[in-house]
């Protein structure tokens, strides 16, 4: 499976849809300049490896976060799926953690809701349900190449409450992202809620460190 701070990983559809396993890989860099890593999926019988494009690792925004950054997530081209819950385990390697989400949806949008990280029953992330506005009341958000249909607060699709996160950037992907304190060596608890209105071209990636 994995090696380093990712320990387990699983998603379960919302509504009866299939379900899949997803394994990823800890890559540790210099800086955020030269992140590479590697995601592997297995679906059944059927393991593929997908790399995640440079151009979506390294660049302004990617820039705040340094040392050894973990791919929780990368989706590249998947179908329509409906809201589903990821969940992932995380070992520390900072006093200060980042997660990161990128998102691009040519033809179509994402949902994002109800974003969790909590270490003994303590939730670290802010505003994980998008409830509070604006957006960067509690968000870094980024959008290095000024894409359009880019992410905000909708009360189009929300899994809980009255809105949720609402991401349909066209070509590039746009960049959500919070710090926290955290204790190295110390497990956290990831999760999040996440629906895709529409086929390929999309890609959806979570990044950690
Ligand atoms: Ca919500």
């Amino acid at each position: 499976m994995i090696a380093g701070c990712l320990t387990a990983v699983f998603l379960t559809s919302h509504s009866g849809g299939s379900s899949s396993s997803v394994d990823s890989s800890t890559t540790t860099v210099p800086s955020a300049s030269s992140i590479a890593t590697t995601l592997t999926t297995t679906t059944g019988s059927t393991t593929t490896t997908v790399m995640v494009p440079s151009s979506v690792l390294n660049n302004t925004c990617t820039a705040i976060m340094s040392g050894t950054i973990t791919t929780l997530v990368y989706l590249s081209d998947v179908a329509i799926f409906p809201y589903t819950y990821f969940q992932y385990l995380y070992v520390a390697t900072s006093t200060s953690t980042t997660m990161m989400l990128a998102l691009r949806q040519d033809p179509s949008y994402w949902c994002l809701d109800d974003i969790s990280v909590t270490n003994n029953s303590s939730q670290l992330w802010q505003d994980g349900g998008f409830e509070q506005s604006p957006l960067t009341q509690y968000y870094t958000y980024c959008n290095p190449n000024g894409a359009s249909a880019s992410g905000s607060i909708s009360a189009t699709c929300t899994h809980s409450g009255s809105y949720s996160f609402y991401d349909g950037s066209v070509g590039y992907s746009d960049y959500l992202s919070q710090t926290f304190t955290t204790v190295v060596g110390s497990t956290y608890n990831i999760t999040f809620w996440l629906q895709s209105m529409g086929g390929p071209a999309n890609s959806f990636l979570v990044i950690i460190g």
